[in-house]
């Protein structure tokens, strides 16, 4: 049985041209003119494009007293339904759990998904443990470790620890990430603020300004120069963050900043004058900024200094933001975005000119496939990748509504906005699982995608066991290269 794409124009992240594409098994076996297949999907008008992939999502995370509201199951088929065909989930053991434990909660979990996945394994706390855990990570096919820099008592990790899991990283060739916001700060304003009488939602955005972010870059890209490891800095909202990217970058770092959707699109106003509930859906961590970080965001995006879009999807219900009143500091940190990013990139991106159909691909799909060590199987029109795409008509309007959404939760952050570009079909291996907004998705139907390290190794400056013993400084092996 084959499945063709007929009349489409094939965009990926560097070619634009003319072709159908036909499907055998999941993943493509042909591109060319005129071809013939089984079945036939109509792609006049549109564009054929590599699936989104969304390198940051928490489903059904533990989190701030509760749990996230969307699960494998519903995130998932969110993103189908917005272009999205695969998602890489933080797996997050709490501090004192094991690596390994904390993978089989995740597995478990992620039984339901409706799209592939992979994961990205969380340093929530430092020890032998954890050590071994991340060799056994790697070879499990999770190469990409995650730190928090903030979340001071729950999640953060010290400088001390950052730096020894960083060298750990780089020794197994794979990616370190980071939170950046400076933990102890955020702490320090949030209970000035309450002693202050400041509870209300506004309050967040108070106790994370900008600059937590920029000094907890500029200080995640030092020690990783140190340790020798790759960076990828998730979330990256503001100007200093960037900044600090951008030089780190310019000196032949190899360094990845991220900006969401959420951050690109909307702004600090959504806080003040509004009322409680609306501020506080919209409580995420960063929170969202002015106008001048926007603007610094897409200059980034354009530039190529910043090079991946994701979500942060971390969706909670409106009762569950609820927990905060009275006390921001309780208001679950997270908003959705899944069904979103993709149609808010391309209304707010390429029909502005900001970025070409190829800079959208890259941004949404390519570069995260790249980084993090899948492609050419996801992020690739390509004969041999699985047939993860999306049907692109970039003539299709609609104004985002939480009354016509796939995530679980009862409202959408962006609600109101209305969008010129959307799926008319998305194909998760060869599968059709959203036509022009009908889902066709299946629950179990997401494969796990195991990665391989693709770093260059760097060698670590030493390993745990000497840690105590006196021992020779060496300079850790490779200078990282720009990317
Ligand atoms: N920020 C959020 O807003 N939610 C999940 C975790 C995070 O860092
Ligand atoms: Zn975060
Ligand atoms: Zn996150
Ligand atoms: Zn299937």
């Amino acid at each position: 049985m084959s499945t063709v794409i007929r009349n489409g124009t094939v965009v990926t992240h560097d070619l634009t041209y003319r072709a159908d594409v036909r499907i055998e098994g999941g993943r493509i076996v042909e591109i060319g003119p005129d071809l013939k297949g089984d079945t036939e999907l109509d792609a006049s008008g549109c564009y054929v494009m590599p699936g989104g992939i969304d390198p940051h999502t928490h489903l059904e995370m533990p989190f701030m007293g509760t749990y996230s509201t969307d699960d494998f199951a519903s995130g998932t088929r969110a993103a189908l339904a917005g272009g999205t065909t695969m998602v890489i989930d933080f797996c997050l053991p709490s501090p004192g759990q094991g690596l390994m434990d904390a993978l089989s909660m995740w597995h478990n979990k992620s039984g339901r998904a409706q799209c592939d996945y992979s994961y990205h394994m969380a340093i929530t706390w430092w020890g032998e443990e954890v050590f071994d855990g991340m060799a056994e990570s790697v070879k499990r096919g999770i190469t990409s470790f995650k730190h928090f820099m903030a979340y001071k008592g729950a999640l953060m990790v010290n400088d001390d620890e950052l730096f020894s899991s960083f060298r750990r990283v780089g020794d197994l060739g794979g990616v370190a990430m980071v939170h950046a916001e400076n933990g102890d700060v955020v702490a320090e304003l949030t209970a000035k603020l309450l002693a202050e009488g400041n509870s209300g939602p506004e309050g967040h955005a108070y106790s994370r300004p900008s600059q937590v972010e920029g000094e907890a870059t500029n200080r995640a890209i030092m020690i990783a120069d140190m340790a020798g490891v790759p960076l990828y800095v998730v979330h990256t909202s503001c100007e200093e963050s960037h900044e600090a990217i951008r030089r780190a970058r310019q000196q032949g770092k190899r360094v990845w900043g991220e900006p969401l959707i959420q951050h690109l699109t909307l702004d600090e106003s959504e806080y003040f004058n509004a009322d409680w509930d609306h501020a506080a859906r919209r409580v995420m961590s960063p929170p969202f900024r002015n106008k001048a970080h926007q603007a610094s965001l897409w200059a980034g995006l354009q530039s190529g200094s910043l090079s991946v879009v994701a979500t942060d999807h971390c969706a909670f219900s409106t009762d569950q933001k609820r927990m905060g009143l009275g006390d921001f500091s309780k208001i679950p940190n997270g908003t959705g975005g899944l069904e979103d990013r993709m149609p808010m990139l391309w209304t707010h991106g390429v029909n502005t000119g900001r970025l070409t159909p190829n800079e959208f691909v890259a941004v949404t799909s390519t570069n995260a496939a790249k980084i993090f060590g899948l492609y050419p199987k996801k992020g690739a029109v390509a004969v041999g990748a699985d047939a993860d795409l999306v049907v692109w008509d970039p003539a299709k309007e609609k104004t985002i509504s939480a009354t016509r959404q796939e995530s679980a939760i009862d409202y959408n952050v962006f609600e109101g906005h209305k969008v010129k570009g959307l799926p008319r079909f998305t194909l998760t291996r060869g599968h059709v699982a959203c036509h022009d907004g009908e889902m066709r998705a299946k629950e179990g139907h997401g494969q796990f995608v195991a990665r391989e390290p693709n770093m260059p190794v760097n060698r670590a400056l030493t390993q745990w066991k000497a840690l105590t013993a006196p021992r020779p400084v060496e300079r850790s092996g490779i200078p990282a290269t720009g990317v």
